[in-house]
């Protein structure tokens, strides 16, 4: 039997598969009605299809996906439609959104050339990724798609934006799989989950593949382990007896804006650990520069100078070989004997960093890496493990726990909303929390146990939002969307009805 992973998106002819039944099926009738007469009054036409994605909740494995080492996210109900009906013979896009007074139409040109205006951010420009994307793909496998057509499109999205959910993600999905169902090809999963995570680059940020992949190809009550080089997703079957609440800290992080100070920066920063580190192990200087990419690269070397210490930690190279102190770019220049700049040459994102940092914290940035890495596959096997779900249970907490350290201490990524968030966490009962997503702003996630959820919602609302709502921040009924307990949900479809 094939993996999940490699068939194609299901194809659905009604909502139940994906939204079950009850007021979820009822919520998703109300919002496919709202859809469609959208999309009527503002075309004059019901939509040919429909294609769906899901936000995620990232478990464990925080900022090394772009490494190239695995992470366990779950999909969240939360969702993105797309409505789309082509128009042969017209060379328009048109991309209309049910929140028209907040995301306003934009058009663009059918020309899957067009370069994404990155100095005049618009909403419309995540489909355009997804619309570049597929026809970059299609031309990359010599698959025949025909001329390209006019589409008319109506975007119903439901994640939160800016919060560390992946609502990027499930708007670039659910585009290029409504573009591919349109236009009548199909590509599996894997391959669809690969492309939309180079395509999302498009917008700016050098981003790991995760977002995409869960969105992409998760299933319905599982978590998923997912790697990288190549893409794969394992289904991970979460213990009994626990739940994942996710709260945000309402602090947003604006991640297309702060790029080259905080994401881009820190793969930048790995980059110039996973060099510097290869040829304080060994390598020349050309060789590392031209060779490693990311830390996964030089793992082996650094594990095998442990391994000369009777261990196989990784972290252990990177204490012995990068100095805690912060890198100037001459220290650095001086260790691999060439210019930054001709380093990073070929990516202007990396070169908007350069212009930007005042030093690089290498051997924060590694340790981070490494010890979280260690983390995922401790997380799975604790899963897998023999022992009862409530000692599981607990020591997932753990690592959760620990995990949050190090995006915190060692990769700085927090801010002090989300330290307070997931403090009030821990001290209601929490059996680990952290900060989820890229950080900066955005959502945390708590493991509690079942049976208190109701009483821990309660209390994040007490001593979290209360305050927020007192001043204005939020409304009082749309609380809802601010905290919620989350199951592991089932991944994109496409809706033909
Ligand atoms: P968020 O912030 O949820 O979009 C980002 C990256 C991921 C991953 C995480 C950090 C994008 C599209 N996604 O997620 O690939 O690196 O940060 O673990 O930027
Ligand atoms: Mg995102």
């Amino acid at each position: 039997m094939a993996r999940h992973d490699e068939l194609n998106v299901p194809i659905f002819k009604s909502l139940e598969p994906v939204y079950g039944a009850g007021s979820q099926l009822e919520e998703a009738e109300t919002r496919f009605n709202k859809l469609k007469s959208k999309f009527s009054e503002l075309f004059g036409h019901a939509p040919d299809i429909y294609a769906r994605s899901p936000g995620r909740v990232n478990l464990i494995g925080e900022h090394i996906d772009y490494e190239g080492y695995s992470v366990l996210p779950m999909a969240i109900r939360q969702d993105t439609i797309v409505a789309i009906r082509k128009v042969e013979g017209e060379k328009v896009l048109r991309i209309a959104n049910v929140n028209s007074d907040k995301y306003t139409m934009c058009t663009y040109p059918a020309d899957p050339d067009q370069e994404v205006d990155l100095k005049n951010h618009k909403w419309g420009h995540y489909f355009i990724c997804g619309y570049k994307g597929f026809y970059e793909y299609a031309k990359l496998k010599a698959i025949d798609v025909g001329e390209t057509v006019g589409l008319e499109v109506v975007v119903d999205g439901v994640v939160p934006t800016g919060s560390g959910l992946s609502s990027s993600a499930a708007f670039v999905c659910s585009s290029t799989i409504a573009i591919m169902a349109v236009v009548g090809a199909s590509f599996p999963k894997k391959e669809i989950a690969q492309l939309t995570c180079e395509c999302e680059r498009h917008i700016g940020t050098q981003a790991g593949g995760m977002d995409q992949a869960i969105s992409v190809m998760a299933q319905s009550g599982f978590a998923a382990l997912i790697d990288f080089n190549p893409i794969r997703s394992t289904e991970v079957q979460l213990p009994a007896g626990g739940t994942f609440v996710i709260a945000h800290s309402l602090a947003e992080s604006q991640k297309a804006v702060t790029a080259a100070t905080n994401y881009n920066n820190r793969v930048v920063e790995c980059r110039l650990a996973s060099i510097v580190l290869g040829i304080k192990l060994g390598m020349n200087s050309e060789e590392a520069i031209k060779k490693v990419k990311t830390l996964s690269d030089v793992e082996g070397l650094c594990i095998s100078f442990a391994g000369t210490r009777s261990s196989s930690d990784p972290v252990l190279a990177v204490k012995e070989f990068l100095k805690e102190e912060p890198y100037s770019a001459d220290d650095i220049e001086e260790i691999i004997k060439e210019k930054l700049q001709t380093v990073f040459a070929n990516s202007p994102y990396s070169l908007d960093v350069l212009r930007a940092a005042k030093h690089f914290k290498l051997h924060q940035r590694a340790a981070h890496v490494y010890s979280e890495a260690k983390r995922v596959y401790a997380f799975k096997d604790a899963v897998s493990s023999k022992s009862s779900d409530e000692e599981t249970l607990k020591k997932l907490g753990e690592l959760m726990n620990d995990s949050h350290y190090s995006c915190s201490v060692l990769y700085e990524c927090s801010c002090p909303e989300l330290e307070e968030l997931v403090k009030i966490s821990r001290d209601n009962g929490a059996l680990g929390a952290r900060l989820t997503g890229a950080g900066w702003g955005g959502c945390a996630v708590a493991l509690v146990k079942e049976n208190i959820v109701p009483q821990f919602i309660l209390k994040l609302k007490e001593q979290y939002f209360q305050s927020r709502i007192d001043k204005g921040v939020i409304k009082k009924s749309d609380l809802g969307l601010y905290v919620f307990a989350s199951k592991p949900s089932s991944g994109a479809a496409i809706i033909e009805f």
